[in-house]
């Protein structure tokens, strides 16, 4: 069977599941434990040499990077969370790059430093949150502009850029980032958190970790 290495905590390992769910693939869920350093051990360098998650490895194929990893998943179901035609995909795919680069990136600097660093007992950086923050505050209204016109990001049906945003999104709460003031998303994400494929992975980021 498929199987998908992720862990509960980390947003692009999110995007993967919720993808999983969303095609309808059977997969074996293989937690690493980032927190003891499995990334790094010879078994888990086998299924992805960069020594992170998420990764998946169907047979003898191996893959990593979240976003191909959504589109493989996919591909492989024929699911039309990715439609065939080629300006469809160019849609989604601008929308997954633009969700990676300018609300995934500055969310993880926050998580680092308001979650992570202080489970590991580093110094938090304030200024790497405060231009995370800065960076949310440029691209979060361009996304609220988006769907206020339109249901999802691509129009009236959810695609994968959908689920990529979702699991950007998902530690909010926990890393004491409003959504308050973009009411449009915030429609979209409690919309999108009722539906099996977000109920199938937990009720809330970090439920698993009791956060
Ligand atoms: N660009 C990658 C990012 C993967 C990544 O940075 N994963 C982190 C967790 S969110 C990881 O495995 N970190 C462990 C480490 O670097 O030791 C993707 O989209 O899959």
């Amino acid at each position: 069977m498929l199987k998908l290495y992720l862990h509960p905590i980390s947003t692009p390992s999110l995007s993967v599941e919720f993808t999983a769910h969303a095609v309808g693939v059977k997969f074996e869920k293989k937690v690493v434990n980032l927190q003891s350093g499995e990334q790094r051990t010879e078994d888990f360098l086998e299924v992805n040499r960069a020594g992170k998650v998420p990764a998946l490895q169907d047979g003898n194929f191996k893959i990593s990077e979240s976003l191909t990893i959504q589109r493989y998943l996919a591909r492989r179901q024929g699911s039309d969370l990715f439609p065939e035609d080629m300006k469809g995909q160019a849609q989604i795919e601008q929308w997954m790059d633009y969700v990676a680069h300018h609300v995934r990136s500055p969310f993880n600097r926050i998580q680092f430093n308001r979650l992570i660093a202080p489970m590991l007992g580093q110094p938090s950086d304030e200024n790497s949150i405060k231009m995370g923050l800065h960076f949310l505050e440029e691209s979060l209204p361009i996304i609220d502009l988006k769907l206020e016109s339109t249901e999802f990001l691509c129009g009236d049906s959810l695609s994968l850029g959908d689920l990529t945003l979702l699991a950007s999104l998902d530690p909010a709460e926990i890393l004491k980032v409003s959504l308050e003031p973009y009411p449009f998303v915030t429609r979209w994400r409690q919309a999108l958190r009722e539906r099996d494929f977000y109920q199938n992975v937990h009720t809330h980021f970090g439920a698993e970790l009791g956060l």
